[in-house]
């Protein structure tokens, strides 16, 4: 080989390397959906948080802490093996809601969790998270799944009505009918305020904000392009089948 040959052989060589390290550099930087996320609104004094933390504990040793637990103030992360293979679920506190934004971009699945036993006095600031997550635009243009679970189904009074709504027993029509009701009159008022809020400000809508549901109905969650599962469930009573049935689907 004369010199020419080999200087040119090394100049290939690094022409190589350099595309190599420019692909990986770009692969990395692409947002990498990986993980699970457990969203839901934090408590203050007397109202008690939805119980997010305490839902990963089970996840990931099956019991909870004897001392109870306090508000987030940073996220969980935990690796759980879900059919044999590990999927990462991060647990988002509440108080802090400027971490959700970008924990959305690695959101593979998404478990929203509400306090059924609550809901009624809190479905405006649970509909409020609710309305951020599902308007996020990579979230509804990808479709990511969610999981709405209706936690503490152990604390739901025998019956609860809500003759405004139609609703008769809450722990009969449970997370499926009675929550999602209530949801879904909140949303389509903050869904309304929002639009007015947008306009009033600038006259037009937020960059990465989709429009919730379709502007001339009534907002129903049929109306969402994800795909939604209601599910109700106690975390502390160890009934968390719909969670682990939605992470196997999800990660599959
Ligand atoms: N009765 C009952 N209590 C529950 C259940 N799940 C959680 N809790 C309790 O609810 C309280 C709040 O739970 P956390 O897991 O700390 O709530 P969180 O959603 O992580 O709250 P932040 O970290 O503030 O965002 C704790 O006292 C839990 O023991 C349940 O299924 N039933
Ligand atoms: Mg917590």
């Amino acid at each position: 080989m004369d010199l020419s040959t080999s200087g040119f052989a090394l100049l290939a060589l690094v022409a190589v390397i350099v595309l190599l390290l420019i692909y990986i550099a770009a692969g990395s930087g692409k947002s990498k959906r990986n993980a699970i996320l457990i969203v839901g609104r934090s408590g203050t004094g007397e109202n008690k948080s939805v119980g997010k933390t305490a839902l990963l504990k089970q996840l990931k040793n099956s019991e909870q802490p004897k001392y109870g637990l306090l508000p987030s103030l940073v996220v969980n992360s935990a690796e759980i093996t879900v059919n044999g293979k590990p999927v990462r679920v991060m647990d988002v506190p509440g108080m802090v809601p400027s971490l959700l934004e970008d924990l959305l971009d690695r959101a593979k699945g998404i478990i929203f969790m509400v306090d059924s036993s609550e809901i009624r006095d809190h479905a405006r600031r649970d509909a409020e998270i609710l309305h951020d997550v599902l308007t996020q635009g990579s979230i509804m243009k990808e479709k990511i799944p969610m999981l709405i679970f209706c936690n503490k189904s152990d604390l739901i009074a025998s019956s609860s009505p809500d003759v405004s709504l139609g609703i008769r027993d809450l722990r009969r029509e449970g997370c499926g009918d009675a929550v999602k009701t209530y949801l879904e009159r909140e949303l389509q008022l903050i869904r309304s305020s929002a639009v007015n809020a947008v306009e009033t400000a600038g006259g037009t809508k937020q960059k990465q904000k989709e429009f919730l549901g379709f502007e001339e109905e009534v907002f129903r969650f049929e109306h969402v392009p994800n795909k939604l599962t209601f599910a109700s469930g106690s975390v502390i009573k160890g009934n968390i089948d719909p969670v682990q049935k939605f992470m196997a689907e999800t990660t599959a």
